[in-house]
């Protein structure tokens, strides 16, 4: 299903001056997004637009929270950049979401009520896996499961988007022995029509969702996703790739233990448990916060943003 798309404004300076932004400091950080879009700087000025509501009418987003630790909500709401409030105060009318909302009991449930039955339609977010054992008994919300609330929502919504990795695969509350049934979103809900775009991680680098909601508004479509439902633009190359350990890696040159002179020259993580070969995310290239990514500080990937890394990627250390 298509989301409209607007004719694009063009007072970015007045709605930046309005919430007391500098538009060089906002212009960098949309330049950030487009390279993480796989784009070049000249298409920052068009990030900045779809960001601030220049890309059209403002989308209604719904966004959940299943079973998981808000790690997610977390990444956003802690980003060292202002501008993730800029995206959803402008951009799109963020109507629920559980973590940060004013409402509560009933004025809550009717707001959520009246985005899922209103006649312009929405995008859902998901956060957390979806438990599906004794019919969701497992984890509700204002007395409904998850796993109704979840149908309910995202039978209708226009695009939904399984945002981390317990939503887009399960993540911790899948692994082994799984006690609740855990599911991602697609498996849960795929015999039901659901197609979640997803952006794993755990927790997800926030750029990675700005980048997808900035390709809606633009496109009034999804982006290429890759065989795991992830989009390509963000998760077409492994964190090995994209490593600055890899010229260490390539020379035989592995780090024996953490607290090596080696592991603090830059020497390969490999030996110590590292799973970036196996592992598709952008962190290398897109940073958390702009500083730093775990295989820079120091710690071997663990796999965060693959199906049952929980299971698979385990142990996550061989020191
Ligand atoms: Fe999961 Fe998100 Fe990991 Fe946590 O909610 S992806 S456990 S960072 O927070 O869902
Ligand atoms: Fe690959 Fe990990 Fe070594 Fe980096 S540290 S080169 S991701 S194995
Ligand atoms: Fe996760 Fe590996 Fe990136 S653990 S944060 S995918 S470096």
């Amino acid at each position: 299903m298509q989301i409209a798309v607007a004719p694009a404004r063009d007072d970015l300076d007045e709605r930046l001056a309005a919430r007391g932004l500098n538009r060089r400091d906002f212009l960098k950080y949309c330049a950030g997004v487009a390279a993480a879009m796989g784009m070049g700087p000249s298409f920052a000025p068009e990030v900045a637009r779809a960001m601030t509501g220049g890309a059209g009418r403002r989308p209604t987003v719904v966004y959940l929270h299943n079973a998981e630790c808000t790690g997610c909500s977390e990444a956003i709401l802690r980003a060292s950049d202002p501008y993730i409030d800029v995206l959803l105060m402008d951009a799109v009318n963020m109507v629920y979401q559980e973590t940060i909302m004013a409402a509560a009991g009933e004025a809550a449930e009717k707001a959520l009520h009246d985005a899922v039955n209103g006649p312009d339609g929405f995008i859902a977010i998901v956060e957390g896996a979806v438990p599906t054992f004794e019919n969701g008994a497992w984890g509700k919300v204002g007395n409904h499961t998850m796993l109704e609330t979840s149908r309910t929502v995202l039978t209708k919504a226009q695009a939904v988007i399984a945002y981390g990795t317990c939503a887009a695969y399960g993540g911790i509350q899948a692994a082994a022995p799984n006690p609740c049934g855990a599911k991602g979103v697609n498996d849960c809900f795929k015999e039901e029509g659901v197609r979640a775009v997803n952006v794993p991680g755990c927790p997800p680098n926030p750029v990675n969702i700005v980048g997808l909601i900035v390709y809606y508004l633009k496109n009034g479509a999804i982006p290429e996703l890759d065989e795991r439902g992830r989009p390509l633009m963000f998760f077409d190359k492994s964190v090995h790739e994209q490593c600055e350990r890899l010229p260490h890696f390539e020379n035989g040159r592995f780090a024996q233990s953490f607290d090596s002179e080696e592991a603090r020259k830059g020497w390969c993580l490999y030996n110590l448990g590292c799973k970036g070969p196996s592992t598709y995310n952008n962190c290398p290239k897109v940073l958390f916060n702009g500083v730093n990514w775990p295989v820079r500080a120091g710690h071997p990937c663990i796999g965060c943003s693959e199906p049952d890394f929980w299971d698979k990627m385990t142990p996550f250390y061989h020191a």
